[in-house]
């Protein structure tokens, strides 16, 4: 038995031509912003990936397959479920198994874009080890994943809800390069930089998809995390957000927001405590990642 793939019209013309495709997820679109800006996001990424020369293949499972590249009717329809699941790892065959409708995170999007030979693969943020994960063990599953799967992620850094330090120890135990993209600090999604320096520093696309096929040439296992600051006209300067983060991240504790809830509810809090600000800066940061994951699929089918 293989994989139950169901590709996009548009994934399989490209297959048949040739041309690179960039993986996106749909957590991102069902959990991390509302409807309807989560669509519209939706449509502006696919179209940037487009317009920079490569195909989108946004992945999600519904009815017992993995689509690789939504519809443009699907995509309207997941973003406007209700009660979608929200499947890493753990939960992705017993959703196939089970024809429970689900979006990929990070994690599962990797299996996912791994399954159907996509190596590369944009996003906002991963998900990464939480604030008081000494207490809680909250630790993404994203980055255990970053160590296993194939699959060159391009972010925007982790988000000041998680602890980025603690995050960045996990990463480097196991063996996942963290790749800042023309700069020499970390970016901290909202903001450009951080107080971090980055592990690793590419100043081109090429470099980063040559750093993709030499990983494979090793044998070694497991992606890169390509850490791309969002533009400098769209960023909000830490301090501003610093407040609404640990209200966030206060109300999270008093009302007892566990597992998977923990991501999506600090996401909604902070947007709705900075009136929107938040969002309109990660729809911007998605879209450059898009473009900068198109660069590097480019860069791969060239080599
Ligand atoms: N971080 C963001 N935006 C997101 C997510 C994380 O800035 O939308 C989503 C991604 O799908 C990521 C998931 O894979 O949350 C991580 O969830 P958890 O922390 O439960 O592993
Ligand atoms: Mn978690």
């Amino acid at each position: 038995m293989t994989a139950p793939l169901k590709y996009s019209a548009e994934v399989i013309a490209a297959h048949a031509a040739g041309k690179p495709v960039v993986a996106l997820e749909s957590t991102i679109i069902t959990h991390g912003m509302p409807y309807p800006q989560n669509v519209a996001t939706a449509e502006m990424v696919e179209a940037d990936i487009r317009q920079a020369g490569a195909v989108p293949a946004t992945i999600a499972i519904m009815g017992s397959h993995i689509h690789i590249g939504l519809e443009p009717n699907e995509l309207q329809a997941l973003a406007q479920a209700k009660n979608v699941a929200k499947l890493s790892r753990a939960d992705i065959a017993f959703a196939l198994a089970t024809g429970q409708t689900g979006a990929t995170t990070v994690a599962a999007t990797m299996i996912c874009a791994h399954l159907a030979d996509i190596a590369v693969f944009a996003t906002g943020g991963i998900g990464g080890v939480h604030r008081g994960a000494e207490n809680t063990f909250d630790i993404s599953a994203d980055l255990e994943e970053l160590a296993q799967t194939p699959v060159t992620v391009v972010a925007a850094g982790a988000k000041a809800i998680l602890d980025i330090p603690k995050t960045m120890e996990v990463l480097e135990t196991r063996g996942v390069p963290v790749i800042a993209y023309r700069q020499d600090v970390l970016p901290a999604f909202w903001s450009r930089t951080s107080d971090l320096p980055a592990p690793l520093r590419a100043d081109s696309a090429q470099a980063i998809a040559d750093s993709h096929a030499m990983r494979a040439h090793l044998g070694l296992p497991g992606g890169q995390l390509v850490a791309n600051p969002i533009p400098a006209q769209d960023e909000i300067p830490a301090d501003q957000l610093r407040p609404h983060i640990l209200q966030a991240l206060n109300e999270a504790e008093e009302q007892g927001i566990s597992a998977k809830a923990v991501t999506p509810f600090l996401l909604k809090r902070i947007f709705e405590l900075t009136k929107g600000a938040s969002l309109t800066a990660n729809i911007a940061l998605v879209r450059n990642n898009a473009r900068l994951a198109a660069a590097i699929a480019l860069a791969l089918i060239s080599r």
